[in-house]
């Protein structure tokens, strides 16, 4: 590929040749064209934003041999990489692990960091990022550009993170890139939920009406009252109650 031809700018050159002076592991000069081109592949996010490149002109006699000094300049030249939407807005890890109290973690932060990044400018490196749990879990921010770290809080106003309901919730974290939305990628959000004491214990019946003969013996049976709780574990559920 050709990117500029120097001889166009320096007017023809009769005993001259021209020198990368840097940047020769990516670029190559034709040292009587003055024809600059790419040698190997310029990934602006791995390798560089821009070069400058140092070429010099060296003035020979028509034996070959350097002519005697001054016999060389030099100029530099600005070399911007322009973007590509070469990468996808992408999570830290496939899948996150995190343990909650159903009800005590609510509402505040959850203690863990998720990376995520995409180093494309502008719109092709900026991109948004949802649950499919929007209602249950805030993610801050839900747009981003660049490198972001989220921070997930469980909702008091939600419905899923109910230990009585399941003791694990699995989540599914999207992130959907601006410039172009089919540069998706996903990650998976385990929480291992913890029971809380979210229930109390219920009589069977709200008032218990009991007739009792006179004269009955000690030791007979009036009436059988029991309560239940819908806590699963034993310490604030049906074994807790005494
Ligand atoms: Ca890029
Ligand atoms: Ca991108
Ligand atoms: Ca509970
Ligand atoms: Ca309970």
């Amino acid at each position: 590929m050709k990117l500029l031809q120097l001889t166009d700018v320096l007017g023809r050159l009769d005993n001259g040749r021209l020198h990368l002076g840097n940047a020769e592991l990516f670029f190559d000069i034709d040292p009587e064209t003055g024809m600059v081109t790419i040698v190997r592949e310029i990934d602006r996010e791995r390798d560089t934003t821009f070069f400058i490149l140092e070429i010099t002109a060296q003035e020979y006699f028509e034996n070959g041999t350097i002519a005697p000094s001054p016999s060389n300049s030099s100029t530099l030249t600005n070399l911007n990489i322009a973007d590509d939407n070469d990468n996808t807005p992408s999570f830290s890890k496939s899948t996150y692990e995190i343990e909650m109290n159903e009800v005590a973690d609510f509402d505040v932060s959850m203690p863990f960091d998720i990376f995520v990044f995409d180093m494309d400018l502008g719109d092709n490196g900026t991109y948004t990022i949802e649950s499919d749990y929007p209602d249950d879990i805030r993610i801050v921010p839900a747009e981003a550009f660049g490198n972001v770290t989220l921070q997930l809080t469980a909702l008091s106003s939600g419905t899923i993170f109910d230990y009585e309901a399941t003791q694990e919730v699995t989540v599914t974290l999207t992130t959907t890139e601006k410039a172009d939305p089919s540069h998706i990628s996903t990650a998976t959000l385990i929480v291992t939920l913890n029971d809380d004491n979210d229930h109390v214990p219920q009589f069977q019946q709200s008032v218990y009406t009991v007739q009792v003969e006179e004269n009955v013996q000690k030791g007979h049976s009036l009436v059988n009252i029991s309560a239940t709780d819908d806590d699963l574990s034993d310490n604030f559920g049906n074994a807790s109650l005494r």
